[in-house]
């Protein structure tokens, strides 16, 4: 309830939804083809300014994907440390024949968090979809990723959605009322709390519609020795992601954070079964936001993301939870990711 409401407000600070066709640009001018998007981001603003004053300091992961920090994510998913991305490909490629079965053709693909939409063409290619939605906060990105995918599937519609998938959003009306398959990828559910993730799977099975699947990747409880490394690589580069969300303040919120203070953190928290990310300042600083002063001491942490590991049973109770039931579940050889598809039912009654 708390993430649905915090959700409605962040709506309300203005991170609406907006379907751009593709190739179009987000400028602050508009015309009949641009789309219009509010620099400084509202919603941004009110986050960071609220996650700076809160105790302890955090700010949502999704601020992550400006387009530096998608291009940073994309440079992440080939790291050899990082081995998540190389895993749910493989098994998406050893089974997206399995998936076009349990589906049928025709169906609409909705893809919550697209990115790149790099492994996309791996169950597009098998699904034979009549449209597909890619939907993703990191506008620039979204539309550049959809223009290049548009080259791959010509006869394909593609149809980007620029919005923050946390609160409902309107599918374009383009593509009537074939089934829809949902695609929900690389595991980042489990940046959610698992409460909020309840209420996305929910708002999931709301827009795509009852009878409508769901392929999802959620990445498995696994040693620490493994997980450190993924979130903190030998190159930096997972660090420099992290950082981004410092420039990206500085950027767009007239913000003077002193960069080089910070340092990148990644711990497994056991009781949690997440791996979180800090930025750390390794001595005393005080800086302004908007015009907003802060201070923070040496060794605090600003809490920048959680990446929440899952068990077989906790993934599958997790999507009954969120009113989706596991169909099918395919796993790689060590059991380090899992990628299962659902059937959005309606929650029976207890017994
Ligand atoms: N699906 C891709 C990318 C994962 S990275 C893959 O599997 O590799 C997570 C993606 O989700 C990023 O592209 C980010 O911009 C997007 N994202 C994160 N939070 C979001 C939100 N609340 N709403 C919409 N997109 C979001
Ligand atoms: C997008 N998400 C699933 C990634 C993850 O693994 O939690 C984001 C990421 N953060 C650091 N590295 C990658």
């Amino acid at each position: 309830m708390a993430a649905r409401s915090e959700a409605r407000s962040r709506a309300d600070a203005g991170q609406a939804a907006i379907a751009c066709p593709v190739g179009a640009r987000a400028d602050s001018a508009s015309n009949d083809t641009e789309c219009t998007v509010s620099t400084p981001n509202p919603a941004f603003r009110a986050d960071v300014l609220a996650g700076l004053s809160a105790r302890p300091r955090a700010i949502p992961a999704r601020w992550f994907y400006d387009r530096r920090g998608s291009e940073l994510f994309e440079a992440i998913t080939h790291l050899p440390e990082y081995y998540l991305t190389r895993v749910e490909r493989s098994i998406l490629s050893a089974h997206a024949a399995d998936v076009a079965r349990l589906t049928g053709p025709g169906c609409v693909v909705v893809e919550f968090g697209s990115g790149s939409s790099a492994k996309t063409p791996l169950l597009l290619s098998a699904v034979d979809p009549s449209a597909y939605v890619p939907i993703d906060i990191s506008g620039e990105f979204l539309r550049e990723s959809a223009a290049a995918l548009a080259k791959q599937f010509p006869e394909l519609p593609i149809h980007p959605v620029e919005g923050d998938f946390m609160h409902r959003l309107e599918l374009p009306p383009e593509i009537g009322d074939a089934r829809r398959l949902g695609f929900f990828p690389g595991s980042t559910i489990g940046n959610m709390t698992a409460a909020a993730a309840v209420d996305l799977l929910r708002a999931m099975a709301d827009t795509l519609g009852e009878g409508s699947k769901l392929l999802i990747g959620i990445d498995r409880i696994k040693p620490a020795n493994v997980l450190i490394p993924a979130y903190d690589d030998a190159q930096g580069v997972t660090a420099e992601f992290n950082l981004n969300l410092l420039h990206r303040i500085n950027r767009e919120l007239d913000g003077n954070l002193p960069v080089g203070a910070f340092r990148h953190v990644a711990q497994w928290n056991d009781t949690e079964a997440r791996i979180e990310m800090h930025l750390e300042t390794t001595h005393d600083v005080a800086f302004t936001v908007d015009g907003h002063p802060f201070a923070i001491s040496k060794g605090k942490t600003i809490h920048t993301e959680n990446s929440h590991k899952y068990g077989p049973r906790d993934a599958r109770l997790l999507l009954r939870a969120g009113a989706w039931t596991p169909v099918a579940e395919w796993t790689d050889r060590d059991g380090l990711f899992a990628l299962i598809l659902a059937e959005a039912r309606p929650v029976p009654a207890a017994p």
